[in-house]
């Protein structure tokens, strides 16, 4: 039919209120004074989604006229966090839209709570995978993302006698109003089944994959808007359901059950998100939900491409593909498969396409975080995906021989198999192997993963390995969630900094001068005061704007060391409460994080930091100096309002274990200063921000492989040597935080005392009790401690996620920025 003549939808007040009346009524089929918060705020978001659809159909014109290269994220997780807001303010509809709700007696903020954060994802890596989209569409470049339309997200986390409850995320419960289903673009997967051997045609061995089951992927697009609004591109989510063949024959009653069953299967591919970031799961249903993300994905890109162009050889240069981790690695067999046996494609061609248009990021050294697969399972699940597997690896070992390697160890090391026990598929292997470059997160990531991880691949291909050290969006992290400080920077320095996060170098000069530190200490002063009404509302708890904010939100893991912060507490409080210390300023402790459900330690170091809340807020002596709160169900919303009432990050984690870290970066960007290790990102964010601006403590990487690795880590030497390192563990074991269950926190004490205790808690703790001194000396002293901390925004311009994704689209994807006509790229 001819294309739509209506207008495009308006931007202005008057357009806008128009359409968000039409959507209550003909959307919703309400009279406009029966609508509530929610209902405006659904009508907002379906406003706000005629006008990101008409410009998404600009930009995909746009790309297509140009030919352009497109990159495609492929992730398992994408934290989005909240949309609407985020929107408004990336097509800077926020002054309408306020006043829009005022007239009809609503606000912003308090629409915009009725939002669910979409938490299809864990942590650091879901969230990254969601600020790459952000600045690829702002930065007006061809990238969008696949993933899964997860039906529950991430738990929800609520405090119960002091402990972590998990509950079902059921995050669409009032539907998602700014997805678009895509049931004409479903996707048939194959799984199961096995492999008949044939010949084809052309007289050639012709692999048939029979007798699989079927479910189907239907896609979900969630436009990304850039900022200005000049490019939306997606985020295409697939969501498994069953084929309907319900129509075969059915003989008997128990046929149609049996149906029945495999349909239920087939939708529980896409029900649930895994909980947890850090170790491999090795259960037959997430390697399903793998191959359900790859199969969608490359077929949908396939597809595409051949759309534009017949030869699928030229695929690698109109098509990069990222890989977020090892859990899209099969796409490496996937592709291979779909050359090969579906369009005929010679092997050695073949993998010239697969090894041109893949690329790999890698993001925890943490060994049981690495992916593998009995081959037993795989046989099972992908049995064709097996045999490419064995033949790529074949292929590979011949080639690593034929380069003069005769060590066999050497070469067992290297096999995408692993044979140390069953066999298994090594999934870190097969990424790097099927792909043209290989990355870290951090420049200390980026070395260690050559060093610890992948020395023989290294050394066989150093071109491959590089650095991609991570960033954050500015829009999301300060334009949006810190109103006041991004006014206070804009009006010193204009707007540009919202897409050109060097200008805040600007800054620096300002905090010299006395009058704009204190405008700064006013705003942070606000955002204290707004986040401890929220703690006196949710938690009951009181606390005061003038007290240092010292916050470590993030995962509970024992690497990240939430346990060395709560050793401080205790130190902090028995100082108080039993030597009579009178502290340089109050401090309110503040932690936040989930723990995987099946994770003991981390579960009760979430108990432990709750009876420590109840203990010390609840005894005079203390209360006065020190407040302890724990913010439950931490979540992308509930960090945009943590993080601007920050004075203290804490990011803490053993030397050579955080693989970069991305909350150091926003608590930084916010004008909050680090107490921290030299590990992941904060080594950058050291450098940029300079030394005297981060509170640094403990060992080094190589000091920490040293102990670990000659085994000589002796924790009782710093029991015996330091009376305040006994103190707190002597309190923790004889339950002085739980005198219900005076053990119930003795393992922490054996633990911490234990040789090969991984993490080295005891060995930093005095020198980051010394940091922490120079923290409540420092913050003492106003006109100090703000010129460090408007230092740190001044300096924290390079950590932008656009810096990071134009250095990807350079090295590593070859795409380039296609602005609307008549608009100029970014700087
Ligand atoms: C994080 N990893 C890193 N993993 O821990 C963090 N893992 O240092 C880094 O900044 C961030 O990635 C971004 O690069 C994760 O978040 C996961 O979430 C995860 C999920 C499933 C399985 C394994």
């Amino acid at each position: 039919m001819p294309v739509a003549s209506c207008p495009v939808h308006g931007l202005d007040a008057d357009d806008l209120s128009c359409s968000i009346r039409e959507h209550v009524a003909h959307s919703l089929g309400k009279r406009g004074q029966e609508a509530g918060c929610r209902d405006v705020a659904t009508a907002m978001a379906l406003t706000l989604r005629d006008r990101l659809v008409d410009r998404m159909l600009e930009t995909r014109d746009r790309y297509r006229e140009s030919r352009a290269k497109r990159m495609y994220y492929l992730s398992i997780e994408y934290l989005l966090g909240r949309c609407l807001g985020n929107n408004i303010y990336n097509m800077n509809l926020q002054g309408e839209m306020a006043g829009l709700l005022q007239s009809w007696g609503f606000s912003l903020e308090e629409i915009r709570e009725h939002e669910r954060d979409p938490a299809l994802g864990n942590g650091g890596l879901g969230r990254l995978a969601a600020c790459f989209l952000d600045s690829l569409a702002t930065l007006d470049m061809p990238g969008c993302g696949y993933g899964i339309h997860y039906e529950y997200g991430l738990f929800k986390q609520s405090i119960e006698n002091d402990r972590q409850v998990e509950r079902p995320d059921y995050w669409m419960a009032e539907g998602m109003p700014l997805q678009l289903e895509r049931r004409d673009q479903a996707v048939i997967v194959p799984l199961y089944g096995r492999v008949e051997d044939h010949q084809g045609p052309d007289g050639g061995y012709l692999p048939l994959w029979v007798d699989w089951q079927d479910l189907v992927g239907v896609p979900y697009d969630i436009p990304i808007v850039g900022y200005g609004d000049r490019t939306v591109n997606y985020l295409r989510l697939f969501a498994a359901k069953s084929t309907d063949n319900f129509n075969m024959q059915i003989f008997d009653q128990g046929d149609y059950i049996k149906a029945i069953h495999q349909k239920v299967y087939s939708e529980l591919i896409s029900k649930v998100l895994y909980p947890s970031e850090s170790i491999s799961f090795g259960k037959e249903l997430r390697l399903v939900q793998e191959f359900f993300l790859v199969f969608c994905s490359i077929r949908d890109i396939t597809r595409r491409f051949l759309k534009q162009n017949r030869n699928i050889e030229e695929l690698p240069e109109f098509t990069a593909i990222q890989l977020n981790d090892t859990h899209p690695a099969l796409a490496v067999a996937e592709l291979m498969r779909l050359l090969v046996d579906e369009r005929r494609v010679p092997w050695d061609r073949a993998w010239n396409i697969v090894t041109r248009t893949l690329a790999f990021t890698n993001h925890t050294l943490m060994p049981e975080a690495l992916e593998m697969w009995s081959v037993e399972l795989m046989e099972k699940v992908l049995p064709r995906h097996l045999q490419i597997i064995y033949e790529v690896n074949r292929r590979f070992l011949d080639t690593v021989r034929a380069s003069g390697v005769t060590d066999e160890a050497k070469i067992r090391r290297m096999s995408l198999i692993d044979e140390n026990g069953g066999k298994q598929v090594r999934m870190a292997h097969l990424a790097v192997v099927g792909s043209h470059s290989v990355n870290g997160v951090s420049k200390l990531h980026s070395e260690l993963v050559k060093k610890v991880l992948f020395p023989d691949y290294a050394a066989l291909w150093p071109g491959k390995f590089n650095n991609k050290t991570n960033g954050i969006t500015p829009r999301r992290w300060l334009y949006k969630a810190n109103p006041g400080l991004s006014g206070l920077i804009s009006e010193a320095i204009g707007e540009d900094w919202i897409t050109d996060l060097d200008q805040l170098q600007k800054l620096a000069p300002l905090a010299e001068d006395p009058s704009f530190r204190e405008r700064f200490a006013g705003v942070k002063r606000a955002a204290k005061a707004k986040l401890a009404d929220y703690f006196a509302k949710t938690t009951g708890i009181v606390v005061s704007p003038d007290a240092v904010f010292d916050m470590q939100a993030k995962r509970i893991h024992e690497y990240k060391r939430q346990l060395l912060n709560a050793m401080h507490v205790i130190h902090d409080y028995l100082r108080v409460t039993e030597d009579g210390y009178v502290p340089p300023a109050p401090r309110v402790y503040v932690f936040a994080g989930k723990a995987a459900p099946g994770y003991f330690e981390a579960k009760e170091i979430i108990h432990l930091i709750c009876r420590l809340s109840k203990v010390i807020n609840a005894d005079k002596r203390a209360s006065d100096w020190i407040k302890v709160v724990f913010a439950a169900d931490y979540r992308v919303s509930l960090a945009e309002k943590l993080i601007p009432a920050a004075d203290v990050s804490e990011q803490i984690s053993t030397a050579g274990t955080e693989a970069s870290g991305t909350g150091n970066m926003k608590f930084s960007l916010n004008g909050a200063l680090t107490v921290g290790t030299l590990d992941g990102a904060n080594i950058e964010i050291r450098e940029a921000v300079g030394a005297e601006n981060f509170y640094l403590f403990g060992l080094t990487t190589p000091e920490v492989e040293r102990l670990l690795g000659e085994g000589s880590y002796d924790p009782w030497e710093y029991y015996r040597k330091h009376p305040e390192i006994r103190r707190v563990l002597d309190a923790l074991s004889a339950g002085r935080f739980s005198p219900d269950e005076p053990a119930v926190f003795h393992w922490m004490f054996e633990k911490l005392l234990s040789r090969n205790e991984r993490y080295l808690h005891l060995a930093d703790f005095m020198t980051y009790l010394d940091a922490h001194e120079r923290i409540g000396m420092e913050y003492a002293n106003p006109d100090v401690w703000m010129r460090k901390a408007a230092l740190n925004v001044a300096r924290m311009g390079g950590f932008s996620s656009d810096r990071t994704i134009r250095e990807y689209a350079r090295d590593i994807w070859g795409i380039k920025p296609f602005p609307p006509k008549g608009a100029a790229p970014r700087a």
